[in-house]
């Protein structure tokens, strides 16, 4: 997918109309295969099954077709795709990326209460929308309203929270991935793969194994023309500004192994788990701190790294992320690497390129 994992990401403000068109261009190594493919949308609120890229439901896309999907986008939060053609298989060859939708709560006018934004909203909604886009209660009443953030421009929410308790300074997609080189060799070699004996033997986050994982910029590779070229242009070095919070939009797309996230020193605020901001119905509170996290392939989950207490996060500080299963921090045959990477307290951060200042 345009040679990159997670393949390319889809970024989108709720509301947006989103057109995708997806070209099968067969591939060159092995065209004895006349494989399809789709794309699906994980876990997305879709309006009409002929898009969700389902094979038995909907349209699946042949070598030498294109077909433009069309979704609205209609209810925050962070989701991901991938082919759901034979998805063990597509998906461990890389036909995995991350979708998210930035809330409509973005664009309530500065000075202005995101509570009463909310209650407008779903005033609005239930006369003439349906239910799926009043998803959020309403949290307690309260006077928080929309101000700007440490860069001066008007703060990012990773749900219509109504209360701005999902407010962050940046954001950080990250995609876990796991690869086993066998199963990929055997896919090369025009036998049969075989799918029981699958098992991931590198941990990725966004494609990288550290040490890669702490390396800003995007990985160069020589291709088999001998040209080298970039590949996995999305980070996975987390750098926090100082008194600031980043927001990490984490999915787990990894075919065969349960990944645990585990953070040393600064706690995890857990504030959604698949697209969903942990509310009760009756608005209260459910999010929660923690250390760690533990997903399996096909969830997502929304948490928020907190550097505002300057007493005790302080500019030049590293943290880690890491996994503690032990045998995951490792790439195949080679000590030391795997499931892991630095989280950096910075004087700021480029919120679009995630450039860390010292
Ligand atoms: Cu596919």
């Amino acid at each position: 997918m345009n040679g990159n994992e997670p393949a390319p990401m889809m970024a989108i403000d709720e509301d947006d109309e989103f057109f995708l068109t997806l070209t099968n261009v067969g591939m060159i190594m092995r065209p004895d295969l006349f494989e399809k493919h789709t794309v699906h949308f994980h876990g997305y609120p879709n309006a009409s099954s002929f898009y969700d890229g389902v094979p038995d439901a909907s349209v699946a896309i042949n070598i030498g077709a294109s077909f433009t999907y069309y979704y609205l986008a209609p209810d925050a939060g962070t989701y991901f795709w991938h082919c759901h053609i034979t998805p063990p298989e597509h998906l461990q060859m890389g036909m995995v990326g991350q979708i998210f939708v930035r809330p409509r709560q973005n664009r309530v006018p500065a000075g202005q209460s995101l509570y009463q934004s909310l209650v407008l909203q779903q005033k609005d909604l239930r006369t003439a929308c349906n239910d799926i886009l009043c998803s959020t209660p309403l949290p307690p009443q309260n006077n928080v309203h929309h101000g700007p953030n440490l860069s001066g421009t008007p703060t990012l929410y990773a749900y219509n929270d109504g209360d701005g308790s999902t407010a962050y300074d940046v954001e950080y997609p990250v995609q876990i991935h796991g690869f086993d080189p066998n199963f990929h060799f055997v896919g090369m070699t025009f036998n049969p793969e075989p799918f029981t004996d699958m098992k991931d033997k590198f941990f990725m986050l966004n494609g990288r194994s550290y040490p890669d994982t702490v390396n800003p910029s995007p990985l160069s590779t020589p291709a088999s023309d001998g040209v080298p070229r970039f590949s996995q242009p999305l980070p996975s070095l987390i750098n926090i500004p100082v008194g600031g919070k980043v927001l990490l939009r984490i999915s787990d797309l990894d075919v065969t192994e349960y990944q645990t996230l585990a953070s040393l020193g600064m706690p995890m605020h857990v504030v959604a788990i698949n697209a969903r901001l942990l509310r009760d119905m009756a608005g209260n509170d459910m999010t929660y701190y923690t250390n760690s996290i533990t997903l399996g392939g096909g969830e997502s989950l929304d948490l928020i790294l907190d550097a505002s207490d300057t007493t005790k996060y302080r500019s030049g500080q590293v943290f880690y992320l890491y996994t503690p299963n032990l045998d995951h921090l490792a790439n195949d045959q080679e000590n030391f690497g795997g499931l892991m990477t630095d989280v950096h307290i910075c004087r700021s951060v480029d919120p679009k390129t995630k450039v860390c200042t010292l």
